[in-house]
Order: C-alpha cells, then sequence, then structure tokens
C-alpha cells in the first residue's frame, strides 16, 4: 500500500453562460479554479442548464456557452490536469439533482437570498427552477466527490445548502457524499459594479457600464473605468463607507499583484482623474494574454467541438459512478 500512489483531492465549480463573463466572475472564482488545479484535480463546468432559469434567447445561449467555453480555457483551465465540460452534456446531474429535491426542505429552498432577490427582480416568469436551482447546484458538486468548490462570497449560502443535503443524506443512508468546503478569496470575492458600487458585478445586469466583460476590448475597459462611480472625496484610501475606491484599490490589488497599503501609497495625493485611468490602464494589460489566447481557440471551432465531447464522456463516467452509488443507497433497482 506505500507505494499506491494518493488520489487527488477534487475542486469543482462551474459557471453560467447566461451572459459575458465579467472581471467579478475571474477574480472571485475563476482565479481559484485555475490556482487549485496545482493542488486538486479539477471538475469545471459550464453550467448552461442554470443559465435557463432566466428566459435565455436559443442562439445567444449556443454562442454565450460556446464562448465562456474557450474563454475558461484561455484564462487557464488546464486539460491535463482538469475536466471540463458543459453541464447539458451530461444527463447525471438532472438525475442526481431530481433525487436530491426529495430531501431538501421547502422552507430551506424558500430562504435563498438570490431566490428572492432575483424573483422580486422578474416577476413574470418566477419559475421552478428558478427556486430549485440550488439542488441542481448541490447535484453539480456532490456527482464529483469535490472537497473544496472555488466560488464567489455570492454562492456561500448556495453552497451551505449543498453541506446541508449532503449531510442529510449521509445521516439516513451512511457515507454517501463527500461533504465539500467553499474555497472564497479573502480579497476578491465580491467585486462591485462600477456603476453602483453597492451591488455586486453581475453578468445579469442591465446598466453596461457595470460591469468588465473579459473580452472588453481596451478603449471599452478604459471608459468604464473612467466613468466608476466614486465618492465626493479626494482621497485615495481603502476605509469603510468609500464602497467605489475600495472596489477600485481591489481590482487594482489584484491584478497588479500588490497589496493595499502598497496601491494606497502608490497613489497618496493623487486625484481620482489620475487613478480610475491606472486601474483601466492594469485591467487591460492584465486581460491582453487572456483575450488574444481566446482569439486562437474560438478560431477553431472543430477544436474546441472535440475537446467538449471528450471532457463531457469523461464527467458521464465519473458521475455515473456516484449517481449509481446513490440509486443503491436510496434502493432503486440496478439498470
Ligand atoms: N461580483 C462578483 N465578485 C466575485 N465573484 C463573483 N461571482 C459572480 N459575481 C461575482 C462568482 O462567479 C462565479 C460564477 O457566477 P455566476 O455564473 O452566477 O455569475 P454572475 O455574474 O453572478 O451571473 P448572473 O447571471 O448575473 O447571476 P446573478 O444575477 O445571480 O448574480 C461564482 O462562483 C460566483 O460566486
Amino acid at each position: 500500500m506505500a507505494n499506491q500512489p494518493q488520489k487527488r483531492k477534487i475542486s469543482f465549480s462551474g459557471i453560467q453562460a447566461s451572459g459575458d463573463i465579467h472581471l467579478g466572475n475571474y477574480l472571485g472564482a475563476i482565479k481559484n479554479w485555475v490556482a487549485l488545479q496545482e493542488q486538486y484535480s479539477g471538475v469545471y463546468s459550464i453550467v448552461d442548464m442554470h443559465a435557463i432559469t432566466v428566459r435565455q434567447d436559443p442562439k445567444s445561449l449556443r454562442d454565450n456557452t460556446l464562448r465562456a467555453y474557450a474563454l475558461m480555457i484561455a484564462c487557464g483551465i488546464d486539460l491535463n490536469k482538469s475536466i471540463f465540460f458543459i453541464q447539458s452534456h451530461v444527463p447525471a446531474h438532472a438525475e442526481l439533482a431530481w433525487a436530491l429535491g426529495c430531501y431538501t426542505p421547502f422552507g430551506e429552498l424558500g430562504r435563498m437570498t438570490q431566490f428572492k432577490d432575483k424573483s422580486a427582480k422578474g416577476e413574470d416568469n418566477i419559475n421552478a427552477g428558478l427556486f430549485t436551482y440550488p439542488i441542481l447546484m448541490a447535484s453539480d458538486i456532490l456527482l464529483y466527490d469535490a472537497d473544496v468548490v472555488p466560488v464567489g462570497e455570492d454562492q456561500k449560502q448556495h453552497l451551505e445548502l449543498s453541506r446541508n443535503i449532503a449531510l442529510r443524506v449521509n445521516g439516513i443512508y451512511g457515507n454517501v457524499f463527500k461533504v465539500p468546503e467553499a474555497f472564497i478569496p479573502k480579497v476578491g470575492g465580491r467585486i462591485m459594479s462600477l456603476a453602483d458600487p453597492t451591488k455586486k458585478m453581475a453578468k445579469s445586469d442591465d446598466n453596461p457600464k457595470a460591469a468588465i466583460a473579459l473580452l472588453d476590448t481596451k478603449d471599452v475597459i478604459m471608459k468604464k473605468f473612467k466613468s466608476a462611480v466614486t465618492d465626493s472625496e479626494a482621497e485615495i484610501v481603502y476605509r469603510e463607507g468609500k464602497d467605489g475606491i475600495n472596489n477600485l484599490l481591489t481590482i487594482y490589488s489584484i491584478v497588479t499583484g500588490k497589496d493595499i497599503p502598497a496601491a494606497e501609497k502608490e497613489f497618496s495625493g493623487m486625484g481620482y482623474g489620475v487613478f480610475k485611468p491606472a486601474v483601466g490602464e492594469a485591467v487591460a494589460d492584465f486581460l491582453a494574454p487572456i483575450q488574444k489566447r481566446f482569439d486562437e481557440l474560438y478560431g477553431d471551432k472543430a477544436q474546441l467541438e472535440q475537446i467538449y465531447r471528450e471532457n463531457a464522456q469523461k464527467a458521464a463516467e465519473e458521475s455515473g459512478k456516484t449517481l449509481r452509488r446513490v440509486y443503491d443507497k436510496i434502493g432503486f433497482v440496478p439498470r
């Protein structure tokens, strides 16, 4: 046994294909998907099934899914270290979600703040999927025996629900699921909108100035940062009540690798008119190599198709094992 290689732990996460992937997604989550590949086997997904909880134009959904797939590879998903698939290609996700739904109290789902917020916004389409979405997320995670789940702060509550579901099922049937831990960065876990720094940067924001898409041109990036909402003071310091400046300092600090006190010092005595374009420049420089790699990958659709098909197969194999284990515990007759 001493010579037996130890199985690497698993890092799982997903991103919705509901719009342009933005800097908040990158700094809060994707950056850690990539970093964790050093220690963990990654299992990552474009979660297109989650995206349809709000109405999507079919052509845009298809395009956004493929763009997101290429973009995540351009961001650093290493296909030798991670399985990276499109969620709707792997049937076990929907199958396990049904089973887990039968172990999730209605009241627990009703407490999810994202459901409350989204249903308040989209009153014309409060569908059952929007309500049960966290169960599908639990299924995504638990299918791969994930040890860690790198996400932004907004997913903390959903992850807690996944853990509760796993613990409940384990409590009934014994050791069925690995209980996952959230991996939320201390800095960058909640990047705020540039148009309203009291709200998180989100794909679903209608204001085009709110988010920096990873594929925005330098010109657009500069314009968005120059018009970023700050405050009426003139001090570039990280302090409670200075949401806009705090957000810009956070972004600058992560993309340059300098810590926040160093960034404060660098801009000490300067005005916002100097600081905001400097953040824009730093972000544009940071994104340039990702954009270049994206163009190469997205330009070769045949290769992309081959990659996502192969990866769907690998994901189906892994998730199929867990699904069989669960079905067996529940008492379903083997197929
Ligand atoms: N602003 C953010 N700061 C840090 N992390 C964030 N994440 C999302 N927004 C921020 C993290 O990114 C991963 C993918 O999340 P998502 O696909 O749900 O992206 P979104 O931008 O939140 O998308 P939507 O469609 O606009 O959803 P809502 O309206 O729900 O916010 C996750 O790990 C998330 O934590």
